[in-house]
């Protein structure tokens, strides 16, 4: 595996331009010297982003999950493979190595194949973060039928929308699932959302908090006694470069769900490749990655990624703040991790409890740290940093999106020189561009404009289920001959690419292109804050004015208000300017997110502009019960 790891900036730059300048011979490399094929590719890659078409590896045969785990039984059968922590810290966390992991595989998709799943079927998968959520999502791919992850905290509304959307023959989930002290009746939400979908003949039910459940004669089945009594041995299916591996939806700021398609080879190489750099993975390391499987991150990052390069990968099913909130602390002295990979929601929620909960434990083992999610912004960042990395840990800041497969933006650990609130870097083979309005590529550094990438990279999407039309509306529509990612950026003059918000979230006010991300940062600089989000409201003099939402810690909530309000604007005139100064600063317990940790926007510009009457679709979010009491007290 010697092209395989950067070790040095120079080395970075070198590769970067290789693969830039012939990424043909440069991917071509990396995928015939590190993984394992039963026949190479004609063509490493066509394209055309007018159709759009993208085609990496055609003509090769693989199956995924040989690379996964059949190749590392020869040197790593013993070695764990998913080391899975449960919801409750007294439950003993198991170690399941790669021999067991290929077995558990091998009888689930004998299984499948009982049930009558073929090569392209798609399949449903509605669990919680347990082991079978990995055997699951391997078994789908080692048959070749297309898996289509639901993450379980979504609604019966949202699951049947889903599993609808790409006609799903089958649903693999468990009686219930635990999230800290909750119990949840996920086989409910099942039977709930299967009376809305025709197209499902089969649910396989995985045994894990006991709860009574409602077997459905001829379609339901226990999933451990066929488990029990199928062939622990199983020939991969073999598939082509391009055969769809699996369908993940994002939902858009408007419409239906997005089912964003991946394919197979170009998939495992890019998440394979940028794991084993942007984590710096070791043979010995324990890489803990907090996403759930239900996200695009824990695809990439907990499975894919990880099991390509034979690593042990933690799978927690718990929550950040059970039973209290040191337990992520608590699990990363006790598996003595050595990776670690969260999201700025969680950063900052956790960095609010204060450090005394870090303090408690032996974070020493800690090597790199990840965020991703969000732009992180730079007081999160340096709690981060002190308090969980000791300044000994480089923080990988990873820009990436569902679409993207795999991250497109970040530093190298002990490579790049790091910059609070930067991504950094393009990663390897990715071509970024900065446009303005008019569509023209901004050359000169320190201006927002709308990021772009100029060139195809093997794990980009390839369309949208069912609907290629609005694939290309999207995403190659907006800028001629480009893929539009929909986030602002801007560039520093070293070349460091610092994510600003998404485009609908920029704000001009009196002709000044304003981003989110950095006037929020400033914002939260403030002692008293844990979290804020800016939108636009209409204003008769500057065109746009804005509007802060801002949740206090308890210490800013026992101050005055109006002093507070000042005090904000000053930071926001430190750091940005008086033209950034906030007209209207609410207070909130909470801010309205996605289920997966991100300030749902959207909502908060209704609730500025007095739309809140019309809020549209608020089924992916996570704490509906904050949205009322922010219309509340709205101006
Ligand atoms: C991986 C993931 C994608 C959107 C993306 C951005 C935002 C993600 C960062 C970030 C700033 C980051 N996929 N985003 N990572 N913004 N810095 N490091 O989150 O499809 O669920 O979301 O998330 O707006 O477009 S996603």
């Amino acid at each position: 595996m010697s092209n395989y790891h950067i070790k040095h900036l120079e080395e970075y730059f070198q590769v970067y331009n290789k693969s830039v300048n012939d990424p043909e011979t440069f991917w071509g490399e990396i995928a015939e010297e590190n993984f394992i094929w039963h026949k190479k590719w004609d063509r490493v890659l066509s394209w055309d982003f007018t159709k759009p078409e993208v085609k990496w590896f055609e003509g090769a045969k693989l199956n995924i999950t040989e690379n996964c785990l059949d190749r590392h039984l020869i040197t790593r059968a013993e070695k764990t493979a998913i080391l899975f922590e449960p919801n409750h810290p007294s439950e003993k966390a198991q170690h399941i190595t790669y021999r067991i992991l290929y077995e558990q595989v091998c009888r689930m998709a004998n299984v499948l194949k009982d049930q009558g799943i073929q090569k392209g079927d798609r399949v449903c998968i509605y669990l919680p973060m347990i082991p079978e959520m990995v055997y699951s999502v391997l078994a789908c791919a080692r048959v070749g039928a297309v898996h289509s992850v639901v993450f379980a905290g979504f609604s019966a509304t949202a699951l049947s929308t889903r599993i609808n959307d790409c006609e799903c023959k089958m649903v693999i989930t468990s009686d219930g699932s635990y999230r800290g002290k909750k119990t949840i009746d996920l086989k409910g939400i099942v039977d709930e959302a299967l009376k809305d979908c025709t197209c499902v003949d089969s649910v396989l039910v995985a045994k894990r908090t006991n709860t009574k459940v409602n077997i459905v004669d001829g379609r339901d089945h226990w999933l451990a006694p066929l488990m029990n009594n199928a062939s622990a041995l199983h020939n991969a299916e073999i598939m082509d470069a391009e055969d769809p591996l699996f369908i993940l939806y994002t939902s858009g700021s408007t419409g239906s769900p997005k089912g964003m398609l991946h394919t197979t080879a170009g998939y495992m190489v890019y998440s394979s490749y940028t794991f084993k750099n942007v984590f710096n993975y070791q043979e010995n390391d324990v890489y803990w990655c907090t996403a759930d499987v239900g996200w695009i991150t824990g695809h990439s990052y907990i499975i894919y990624g990880p099991l390509a390069n034979g690593a042990t990968t933690i799978v927690f099913e718990g929550v950040p703040s059970y039973p209290d909130y040191g337990r992520f602390w608590e699990v990363i002295e006790k598996h003595k991790v050595t990776q670690f990979y969260t999201a700025p929601t969680a950063i900052r929620a956790l960095a609010k409890e204060g450090s005394e909960f870090p303090e408690k434990y032996d974070l020493s083992t800690l090597k790199v740290l990840g965020t991703v999610g969000e732009p992180i912004n730079e007081e999160a960042w340096h709690w981060y940093d002190d308090h969980v990395g000791h300044n000994n840990s480089p923080i990988v800041d990873t820009y990436w999106q569902t679409e993207n497969g795999g991250i497109i933006v970040t530093p190298l650990p002990y490579i790049t020189p790091t910059k609070p609130t930067f991504a950094t870097l393009p990663f390897i083979g990715i071509q970024p561009a900065i446009m303005d309005a008019n569509g023209t590529e901004l050359k000169c550094n320190q201006v927002n404009g709308s990021l772009c990438v100029k060139f195809p990279w093997p794990s980009i999407a390839r369309t949208i289920w069912g609907n290629h039309q609005r694939y290309k509306d999207t995403y190659f529509t907006t800028f001629e001959n480009k893929y539009f990612t929909g986030d602002g950026a801007l560039r520093d003059e070293s070349g460091y690419y610092r994510i600003t918000g998404r485009v609908d979230d920029v704000i001009i006010v009196s002709g000044h292109n304003l981003g989110t991300a950095p006037i929020e940062d400033a914002i939260n600089e403030h002692p008293d804050v844990v979290e804020s989000a800016i939108v636009g409201y209409p204003h008769d003099i500057k065109g746009n004015a804005l509007y802060g939402y801002v949740t206090l810690k308890d210490s800013g909530k026992l101050r005055d208000e109006e002093t507070l309000r000042k005090e904000i604007n000053q930071s926001i005139t430190e750091h940005i300017g008086p033209i950034a100064k906030l007209n209207k600063i609410q207070f909130s317990d909470g801010l309205p997110k996605t289920r997966s940790g991100k300030i749902m926007r959207r909502i908060l510009r209704k609730i500025a502009h007095k739309e809140s009457d019309n809020l549209g679709d608020l089924s992916t979010l996570l704490n509906p019960e904050v949205v009322q009491s922010v219309i509340d007290n709205a101006f």
